[in-house]
């Protein structure tokens, strides 16, 4: 059966929002390297590699359903670093993820509402990936 045209479109969006975070977690990788905060730096860096095993992920699916990802403009969600620092990126780290939790509800609920069931079962682990996203970035701030 094909994948839904609707979930097609909305899954080719957040490949693209999966690339913005991974950039956003690279620049904070960077400045906190820079700035001698190692750890932090190695932190960000892992984020940074698991958003784009999350982009890859959704690429293979959308290969795997005989649909193409046509590679798109990346707009970093975080920018201004002056004056910044690790309290700021965390903070900007659990928005991006709320967003991007959001965002993966809103094309779960358009596999469920257009019949898309291998996508719904796809976007499962998703779901689940973005409760330990928010955690992880929840957990520092608390
Ligand atoms: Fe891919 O979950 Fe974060 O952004």
């Amino acid at each position: 059966m094909e994948i839904s045209e609707n979930v097609k479109k909305l899954i080719q969006t957040q490949i693209t929002k999966e690339y913005a975070s991974s950039l956003m977690y690279t620049g904070f990788a960077n400045w906190c390297e820079i700035k001698a905060l190692k750890g932090f730096g190695t932190f960000f860096k892992k984020h940074a590699e698991e958003e784009l095993m999350h982009a890859q992920k959704f690429i293979t699916y959308l290969n795997d359903r005989g649909k193409f990802y046509p590679p798109a403009t990346i707009e970093p969600p975080f920018t201004g670093f002056a004056g910044k620092g690790c309290v700021d990126f965390v903070i900007a780290s659990l928005n991006q993820e709320q967003e991007v939790t959001k965002s993966i509800y809103e094309i779960y609920k358009a596999a469920e509402s257009d019949g898309d069931y291998m996508s719904k079962e796809f976007l499962a682990w998703f779901v689940n990936e973005q409760k330990e996203e928010e955690n992880v970035f929840g957990d520092l701030l608390a």
